[in-house]
C-alpha cells in the first residue's frame, strides 16, 4: 500500500502568494503581471484543489481500508453554485487568499465573482444533493456523489420586450474550468440496445452500441473536518473514431455520427417539466450514470479482484436514489451481479435491496417517473426481463401477504405497457422517505399507500436541511458575525442547533439594532448588486419582499401577483389610504420549464405588472415589483440575506417541502406561507407568533377537492379579487390587449386546480397584519431574530445525521 502522507499544513499567505504565482506562470502560461481577474481565479483555484488533495487521497484510503460503509448519493442533477469561496472556506484559507490575491493587485471579491456558476441542476432537488454532499464531508462520512457532468446545465433565462422567457443554452464549459479532473483512465463502458440470447443456458446481452463513460472528479471538502469526498460526474465519449471511409467521401457529417451520438448523453441536463412525456435521450442518460457508477463503486471496493464476493456490497456502500431518475440502478444491480458476477437471483436481489433506498421529491402523480416499457425493451432489453421478474416476484410477495387481488393489480411495478419507477424503487430498496414531515405523511397515507400498508417499515422521513456554510456563513458575513459575537463562538457553522443561544438576546434592545442594522447592511448591498446585475434602481428604505423558486401552478406565483395587482389597484383608486400604504417592494426570481405555457404566461404576466407599476407615478414609492432574470444561486445568495419578508405560498399538500423556506429563516426573514412541506416544521420551531400563517390546510384542500370545486364563486365574492383579474383581462397589463392572458383568466375562473382563488382572501387579509408589525422595527426584527435562533434544526448537517441513523446506518470515518 502507498504511504498516505498528512494534509499540508497550513500555509502563510506568502506562500499562497507563490502558489498562485506557480499556477499563473506554469500551468496557464501567464506572468502575474499579465494576470487578469480570471487567470488569478483559476489560479487560486488550482492552488487551492492541490491543498486539498492530500486530504482526499486519505479520505479514499480509510474509506476503502476501513470498515465504515460509504454512502453513493445517486442524483441527476448537483446544483453547486460557485466553487472558490467554499472550497477556502472549508479548506481554511480564506484569509490568506484575501490577502495574497490583495499583494498580486486584485480585490478578492473580484476573483470570486469570475467564476462561472455551473447549473446542473433544475432547483430544489439539485440543490438538496449540493446542500448533501457538503454536509457528508464536513461530518467525515465517507461518500460519493455520483452524477453527470451536463456539457450545457439549465438554460440561462432572459426576457424578451414583451416580458416574455427566452431561454438561451448555458456552455458553462466554454472557459477553463478549475476544479473538475478528467481521469480517462478510470473510465467504465455502458451499453445500449441489441438483443437478449441464451447460451448455455444462460442470459446473455448482445448490446448494439457502447459509450465510454469517463468520470470527471470534483474534491468535497469538508468544513473543518479534514476530509475530502468526491463528487463524480461522468462524461459521455464516443469509442469510435470518426468513420474514416466516409470521411474520404467528404461526408463529414455522417462520418462523426458515432461521435455524436455518443456525446449527446451527456450533452444537457432536461428542464424540469412536469408533464414530461418518455424522452428516450433521457433514460439514456439515466442509465449511463448509473451503470458507470455501479461499476465504479465495485472497481474502488474490491480494487483489482477478478471474482469478488459481491455479498459484501452493502456493507461497503449504500446507494440513495435521489427521486426515480437513478431508479433504473436497481434492474442493473440485478445484471451486474447475475449476468457478470454469475450470482443466483435470489442471493442477487439479497444484495439488491440492502443496497438501495429512495428518497421521493414529489407529490405530484404526474412527476412520477413511468417509462413505456418498449421503450426500455428497446433500449435496454436485458432490463426489461428483469424488471418483468421482479414484478412477478413482487406479485407473488405481495399475494402471500394476503393483499387483495385488485390492490395487487393496482401496485404492479411492470404492467405490460409501462414500468413505473416509484415503485421498483420503494420495492427494490430497504427504505423510502420523504422529504419533510407531512411529506412523509402524504406518501404514507395517499401517494404510496398500498406500499406502506404492505410495508410499513420500510417508510420514514427525513426533513431536508441547507448548508450554512454557504447559506449563511458565506451569504450572509454580516449576520454570520454577528451571530458569533451573540454567541461567544463560531462553532454554530457546524453545529447549528447552537443558534438556540441567541433565544435571549431577542429580548436585547442592543442586539436587536444590531441584527436590524445587518438586514440594512445586506439590502444595501443587495440595491448595489441589482444596479451592477440587472440596471435597476431599488429603493432600500422599503420592506424587502421576495418570491423565489421554479415557476410552477402549484407555488402560486399567480397568488402573489394577483395581490400585489389588487394593492397596486387599491393604492391607486384610494380604497387603501395613501397613509396606510407601507412602502414595498416585491421580487420575483423564477424559470418556467420551457414547454410550460401557463407557467411562461405568468412570468410575462409578472414582467408586465413591473412595467405598469414601476412607471406609475401615483404608486412611486410605495411599490415596486421587479422580475429579476435568471435566478440561481448566485442570486439566492445575495437576495436572501437582504430579504426580510419571504413567501412559501403553495397549496397545502403540493410543495413536498421546500428548502427556500430554511434558508429565509436562518437569515432572519419572517415567512408569509401555508401549511405545506416544510413551512409546517419550521413555524412549529420558530413560533406561531412569529411566522404569517394564511389559507387552507390539506384537510380543506381535499374537502374542496371533493365537493367540486368553483373558483368563480370566489371571484365573485372578494372585490379586491375581482378587480384584480378583470384588471389582468381587460388590457392594463397588455398595452390593451384583452386576449393577452385570457388562457390565464380563464384557468383561474374555471379551473384554479391549486385554488389560488380560494386562498386568495385570507393572504390579502393578512397583509395588514404584516405591515403592522413591520412598522414596529424592534418587534419585527424580535422575531426575525427568533426565527434565526429556532431554525438550527434546518442545516443539512441534522438531515445527514438523520439519514445516517434512520437509513444508511453508518457513520463518520474513525
Ligand atoms: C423539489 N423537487 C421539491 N424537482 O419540489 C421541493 N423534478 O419541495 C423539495 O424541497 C426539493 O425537491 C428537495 O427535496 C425538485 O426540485 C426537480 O427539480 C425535478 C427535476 C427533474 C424532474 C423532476
Amino acid at each position: 500500500m502507498t504511504e498516505i502522507t498528512a494534509p499540508k499544513s497550513p500555509v502563510t499567505a506568502e506562500q499562497f502568494a507563490d502558489e498562485i504565482r506557480e499556477q499563473l506562470k506554469y500551468t496557464q502560461g501567464v506572468t502575474p503581471e499579465q494576470a487578469t481577474a480570471a487567470d488569478v481565479y483559476v489560479a487560486a483555484s488550482k492552488a487551492v484543489r492541490n491543498h486539498l488533495a492530500d486530504s482526499w487521497f486519505k479520505t479514499q484510503s480509510d474509506m476503502v481500508n476501513g470498515d465504515t460503509k460509504a454512502v453513493g448519493y445517486l442524483s441527476a442533477e448537483f446544483l453547486m453554485g460557485k466553487q472558490l469561496e467554499n472550497a477556502l472556506l472549508n479548506a481554511g484559507l480564506t484569509d490568506q487568499f484575501d490577502s495574497a490575491v490583495e499583494a498580486l493587485g486584485f480585490q478578492p471579491k473580484d476573483i470570486v465573482d469570475a467564476e462561472y456558476e455551473p447549473g446542473l441542476g433544475n432547483g430544489g432537488l439539485g440543490r438538496l444533493a449540493a446542500c448533501f454532499i457538503d454536509s457528508l464531508a464536513s461530518l467525515g462520512v465517507p461518500a460519493f456523489g455520483y452524477g453527470i457532468q451536463y456539457k450545457y446545465g439549465i438554460f440561462k433565462q432572459k426576457f424578451d420586450e414583451n416580458g416574455k422567457q427566452v431561454e438561451t443554452p448555458d456552455y458553462w464549459l466554454s472557459n477553463e474550468e478549475p476544479w473538475g479532473h478528467i481521469d480517462y483512465n478510470r473510465d467504465q463502458k455502458v451499453s445500449f440496445g441489441g438483443e437478449v440470447v441464451e447460451e448455455n443456458g444462460k442470459k446473455v446481452w448482445k448490446p448494439a452500441w457502447s459509450v465510454r463513460a469517463v468520470p470527471v472528479d470534483y474534491l468535497v471538502p469538508g468544513y473543518k473536518s479534514q476530509r475530502v469526498n468526491t463528487l463524480r460526474l461522468w462524461t459521455a465519449k464516443s469509442y469510435d473514431e470518426f468513420d474514416l471511409l466516409a470521411f474520404n467521401r467528404s461526408e463529414y457529417l455522417d462520418a462523426v455520427k458515432p461521435q455524436v451520438k455518443a456525446e449527446n448523453i451527456s450533452k444537457i441536463l432536461y428542464p424540469e417539466d412536469s408533464t414530461k412525456v418518455g424522452k428516450e435521450l433521457r433514460l439514456e442518460q439515466q442509465y449511463f450514470f448509473v451503470s458507470a457508477s455501479l461499476h465504479d463503486a465495485i472497481r474502488v471496493f474490491y480494487p483489482g479482484e477478478a471474482k469478488p464476493d459481491l455479498t459484501t456490497f452493502p456493507n461497503k456502500i449504500t446507494f440513495q436514489l435521489n427521486d426515480t431518475h437513478p431508479v433504473i440502478g436497481i434492474p442493473e444491480l440485478m445484471r451486474i451481479l447475475i449476468d457478470e458476477y454469475d450470482y443466483d437471483w435470489d442471493t442477487a436481489w439479497g444484495i439488491t435491496q440492502k443496497t438501495f433506498n429512495y428518497t421521493c421529491h414529489t407529490l405530484l402523480p404526474e412527476a412520477l417517473e413511468v417509462w413505456p416499457s418498449s421503450l426500455i425493451g428497446e433500449l435496454l432489453p436485458r432490463h426489461l426481463e428483469i424488471i418483468e421478474k421482479i414484478n412477478a416476484q413482487f406479485e407473488a410477495e405481495l399475494k402471500d401477504k394476503g393483499v387483495a387481488d385488485e390492490t395487487v393489480e393496482k401496485m404492479r411495478i411492470y404492467t405490460g405497457d409501462s414500468v413505473r419507477m416509484a415503485y421498483l424503487a420503494t420495492y427494490g430498496g430497504s427504505h423510502v422517505n420523504g422529504v419533510a414531515e407531512l411529506h412523509s405523511q402524504l406518501l404514507k397515507d395517499v401517494t404510496l399507500k398500498d406500499f406502506s400498508d404492505a410495508y410499513p417499515d420500510k417508510f420514514t422521513n427525513v426533513t431536508n436541511g441547507v448548508t450554512p456554510r454557504r447559506f449563511v456563513k458565506l451569504a450572509n458575513p454580516g449576520l454570520s458575525d454577528l451571530i458569533t459575537e451573540g454567541l461567544g463562538t463560531d462553532k454554530w457553522i457546524s453545529d447549528l442547533e447552537l443558534l438556540q443561544g441567541l433565544v435571549p438576546l431577542a429580548q436585547d434592545d442592543e442586539f436587536v439594532k444590531k441584527f436590524a442594522a445587518v438586514k440594512q447592511a445586506n439590502k444595501h448591498s443587495f440595491v448595489g448588486f441589482a444596479k451592477d446585475h440587472y440596471g435597476i434602481d431599488i429603493d432600500e428604505n422599503t420592506m424587502f419582499n421576495t418570491m423565489v423558486k421554479r415557476l410552477h401552478e402549484y407555488k402560486r406565483q399567480s397568488l402573489k401577483i394577483l395581490a400585489v395587482i389588487s394593492r397596486y389597484a387599491g393604492i391607486k383608486n384610494g380604497t387603501i389610504a395613501a397613509d396606510d400604504v407601507l412602502p414595498r417592494t416585491v421580487f420575483f426570481g423564477a424559470k418556467a420549464a420551457p414547454g410550460y405555457y401557463l407557467a411562461k404566461m405568468t412570468i410575462q404576466l409578472i414582467n408586465n405588472v413591473s412595467r405598469v407599476v414601476n412607471n406609475d407615478p401615483d404608486v412611486k414609492g410605495k411599490l415596486a415589483v421587479h422580475m429579476l432574470p435568471n435566478y440561481n444561486i448566485e442570486m439566492a445568495q445575495n437576495l436572501i440575506p437582504a430579504t426580510e419578508l419571504d413567501e412559501q405560498i403553495s397549496q397545502a399538500g403540493k410543495e413536498a417541502s421546500g428548502t427556500g423556506n430554511m434558508k429565509f429563516a436562518l437569515n432572519g426573514a419572517l415567512t408569509v406561507g401555508t401549511l405545506d412541506g416544510a413551512n409546517v416544521e419550521i413555524r412549529e420551531r420558530v413560533g406561531a407568533e412569529n411566522f404569517f400563517l394564511f389559507g387552507m390546510d390539506v384537510n380543506e384542500v381535499e374537502a374542496q377537492y371533493a365537493n367540486g370545486y368553483d373558483p368563480a364563486k370566489y371571484y365573485e365574492a372578494d372585490p379586491r379579487l375581482k378587480q384584480a383579474i378583470d384588471l389582468v383581462a381587460d388590457g392594463t397589463f397588455s398595452n390593451g390587449d384583452r386576449n393577452a392572458y385570457a388562457p390565464l383568466v380563464s384557468d383561474w375562473l374555471t379551473k384554479d386546480w391549486f385554488m389560488t382563488l380560494a386562498d386568495f382572501s385570507s393572504y390579502a387579509n393578512i397583509q395588514a397584519q404584516i405591515e403592522e408589525l413591520y412598522t414596529h422595527p424592534l418587534d419585527w426584527n424580535r422575531k426575525a431574530i427568533l426565527n434565526v435562533a429556532n431554525s438550527g434544526f434546518f442545516s443539512s448537517d441534522r438531515s445527514i445525521e438523520d439519514y445516517l441513523e434512520r437509513i444508511w446506518k453508518t457513520g463518520p470515518l474513525a
